[in-house]
């Protein structure tokens, strides 16, 4: 098989441990078993199957890397792995597991006082309550700093006004972590989504993750206590240090969309007769696979060096945006060679590629564009920032 002739070739798992590959191995099982049988439909019928979120969070998947509360404590690696093997099926499942534990719950991991901590991290690990991270707004989602969200304190409330779009979960969350500007810079707020002026309205038209959920929101004089304001959250760096562990797990899911793609490209070179022979014995498909190749190791050893980083606590932002602007952008490569070798067939949902090619449209977009990221790579080169 694809799979088989990809090992053959480069054995990433040994460099995983153990521990590492016990989460790859049962991520792998879970997105097999549970989301793989259903994912054509659910995306041709834009499902998303809220009913797998206590199953993933009685997995251990949800805010894995967090420690205490009911989370399991996990490496970055660990992580990473579990990323790829769930965008290896749909970066729509992907997508969930970075919402909830890379965004929500590490905003509250990481800015929340102990009782908001205790709150509401245990119901989120074990799946019971979803949230979701009110960061983007309509007007753009790349100049977070130009934010019209507005929070004023009254007495002991804060009142916040504004609107949101391209919020993950936002209609079936039960609590929105809503970034909004304050008299003394940027808060982050914990706002139940039954409050009063608080909606989330699904967007409809996608044609990428249309098995996942993204909304607009609006917030028209939504009060919460002063208790529901993250404390170690006062500038932008609160909701940026969040879009760095997003954006770390969409380093390695990309690669897993990367995978599921080049396994299907390695199985139809073979399989396949022109002129004769199997397309895999021309030399301009065995050249388009061999560049595949060579961009899905690299890809896969630059996730794992970033991981190591991220587990010994020397990773940098400027190290991320290499990753997620490589990986997202030589994914979609792949995801487009592969189509180029399955031919016709390349563009139905007989096969996953257009799906992958779709979505990775969306990942190259979300958490930073490819744009965004070149910039922050050319102010760290240069030292002179493009967006002042
Ligand atoms: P700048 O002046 O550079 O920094 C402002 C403050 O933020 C700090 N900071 C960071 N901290 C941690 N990690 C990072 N990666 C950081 N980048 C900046 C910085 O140190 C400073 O802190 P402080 O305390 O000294 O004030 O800010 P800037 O406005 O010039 O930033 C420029 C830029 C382009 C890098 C930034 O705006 C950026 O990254 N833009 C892209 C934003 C983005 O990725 N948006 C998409 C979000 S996806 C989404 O909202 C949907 S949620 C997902 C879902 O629901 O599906």
């Amino acid at each position: 098989t694809g799979r088989d002739a990809l090992r053959d070739v480069f054995d990433f798992d040994a460099l995983l441990s153990e521990e590492e590959r016990g989460w790859q191995d049962r991520a792998r099982e879970f997105a097999r078993t549970r989301i793989a049988p259903t994912i054509e439909e659910d995306f041709e019928a834009k499902r998303f199957r809220a009913e797998l979120i206590p199953e993933l969070g009685a997995a251990g998947f949800l805010g894995m890397h967090i420690r205490g509360y009911g989370c399991a404590g996990a490496s970055a690696v660990s992580y990473g792995a579990v990323c790829a093997e769930f965008e290896a099926v749909d970066s729509g499942w992907r997508t969930f597991v970075s919402v909830q534990g890379s965004l929500a719950m590490s905003a509250i991991a990481k800015f929340g006082s102990e009782e908001q901590k205790d709150r509401w991290l245990p119901g989120m690990a074990a799946g019971e309550t979803v949230g979701c991270f009110a960061l983007t707004e309509p007007d753009g989602g790349s100049d977070p700093g130009a934010m019209t969200t507005t929070a004023r304190r009254e007495g002991d409330e804060w009142v916040i006004d504004g609107a949101k779009r391209w919020i993950g979960l936002a209609s079936v969350a039960d609590v929105a972590v809503v970034w909004a500007r304050t008299e003394d810079g940027i808060g982050g707020f914990l706002v139940p989504t039954d409050t009063a002026g608080f909606t989330a309205t699904p967007i409809d038209g996608k044609l990428a993750m249309r098995a996942s959920i993204q909304c607009d929101i609006a917030l028209d004089g939504v009060r919460v206590p002063d208790s529901a304001r993250l404390p170690g959250a006062t500038t932008l760096r609160g909701p940026f240090s969040c879009l760095n562990e997003a954006r770390y797990g969409i380093i390695w899911g990309a690669m897993g969309a990367a995978r599921s793609c080049l396994e299907i490209a390695l199985e139809r070179a073979r399989a396949r007769t022109v002129f004769g022979k199997s397309i895999g014995a021309f030399q301009l498909t065995q050249e388009k696979l061999a560049t595949m190749l060579l961009e899905y190791e690299k890809g896969m050893l630059l996730a794992l060096a970033i991981g190591r980083s991220k587990d010994a606590g020397t990773l940098s932002p400027t190290q991320i945006s290499v990753g997620k602007l490589n990986n997202v952008r030589e994914a979609i490569e792949i995801a487009r060679t592969t189509r180029s070798i399955l031919g016709g067939d390349g563009v139905t949902n007989e096969f996953p590629v257009m799906r992958h090619m779709a979505n990775l449209e969306a990942v190259r977009t979300y958490e930073g564009t490819d744009e965004i990221h070149t910039l922050i790579l050319g102010r760290a080169l240069t030292g002179v920032s493009a967006f002042a």
